[in-house]
């Protein structure tokens, strides 16, 4: 699988160069004066977002960066060259924290970031800078600063409007397929989706984002099933769509799923049950009118939900999604104004 969403590397900007000790030598001037140049600066290194790529894999086997170090200066007032800095790219919605501290240091949200995380040491002085009218021949120069050292974790969490939770099976993927371009495979069997996939919805006026994620299972927080690790790829989302399966294959009624679903949000450290979610029962083209209406019934009375929080779709044959669609849409839309 070439879905790696975290990743811990050891960073180091580039050393400044050593400053010169050095003195004039020129024919016909005997005692020349200090010219020893300054070191150059160390590089910095910068995160930069690339928005082409959705996975941290390329760290696996690289977890080691070094910027160049600044050169050393040298006689006849050169400097030393500055050391080249060192840009490491990462997909949008990366996280980088300081693993020391577990500090957040940035959020690479912005599709056109570029963030300094490690500075590049001064360069030393060379000894010319150390002449003064006491000493007009001083011998002394500094040595370059270090360039900042840093342990990193980072951590990918999609950047998404929407995400689709339910059980596994129960057509989060097929939705997906069905309105938006995005191809998730689709599988009659659990556990088809192995990480998440987005999909973009163009809707009447403005366009926004859905992300699919592995199903989830009573025990998920506790490790069952794959676990909820997949959870941070809709913790930036500003809506969740629970799905139900009404012809749920282990028979367990629409209701408990979404208990049990919600049960599983809840253990997460984001704190995913304050999202504004709807319920999403799914595969209505194998039910009878009476029994989706039964059903609907029930449901919003043990879940203490109103009508317009449930939706009844068939993802495979696409009835109910547009309504959906367009609900999802005036929802996002007014959290944009706000
Ligand atoms: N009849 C019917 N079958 C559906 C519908 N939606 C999905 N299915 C079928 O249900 C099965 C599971 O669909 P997926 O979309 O892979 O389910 P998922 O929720 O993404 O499953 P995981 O990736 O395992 O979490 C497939 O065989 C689909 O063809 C529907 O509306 N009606
Ligand atoms: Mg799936």
């Amino acid at each position: 699988m070439n879905f790696i969403d975290e990743a811990y590397l050891e960073i180091k900007a580039g050393d400044g160069g050593s400053g010169a000790s050095s003195f004039r030598r020129e024919k016909y001037i005997p005692f020349g004066g200090p010219d020893g140049g300054d070191g150059g600066k160390g590089g910095d290194i910068y995160f930069k977002v690339n928005t082409n790529s959705n996975t941290l894999i390329d760290f696996q086997n690289k977890k080691i960066f070094n910027a160049k170090n600044g050169e050393r200066g040298a006689g006849k007032n050169k400097f030393g060259a500055a050391g080249e800095d060192l840009i490491i790219e990462v997909p949008l919605g990366t996280v980088i924290y300081d693993n020391n501290t577990q500090e957040e240091l940035i959020d690479c949200t912005d599709k056109i970031g570029i963030y300094l995380i490690a500075k590049g040491g001064d360069g030393g002085l060379g000894n010319a800078k150390f002449k003064s009218s006491t000493n007009q021949a001083p011998r002394k120069f500094t040595p370059g600063f270090e360039g900042e050292a840093r342990s990193i974790r980072l951590e990918l969490k999609s950047l998404a409007d929407v995400g689709l939770v339910g059980f596994p099976n129960a057509g989060k993927s097929t939705f997906l397929n069905k309105v938006s371009s995005a191809k998730p495979k689709i599988g009659n069997y659990p556990f088809t989706t192995l990480r998440p996939h987005l999909g973009t919805i163009k809707g009447n006026e403005s366009s926004y984002v859905i992300a699919d994620i592995p199903g989830l299972i009573e025990g998920a927080s506790d490790g069952a099933g794959l676990g909820i690790k997949f959870l941070k790829h809709i913790s930036r989302t500003g809506l969740l769509l629970i799905f139900a399966d009404l012809f749920s294959f282990e028979n367990i009624n629409p209701i408990k799923q979404v208990q049990l679903l919600k049960n599983e949000l809840d253990s997460f450290k984001d704190d995913l049950t304050q999202k504004i979610s709807w319920i999403v029962c799914n595969k209505i083209d194998l039910l009878s009118d009476e029994d989706i209406s039964q059903i609907r019934k029930d449901l919003e009375k043990e879940l203490k939900v109103t009508h317009d929080e449930v939706f009844f779709i068939s993802a495979a044959t696409g009835e109910g999604t547009s309504e959906l669609l367009k609900r999802l849409e005036t929802e996002l839309l007014k959290d944009k104004q706000k």
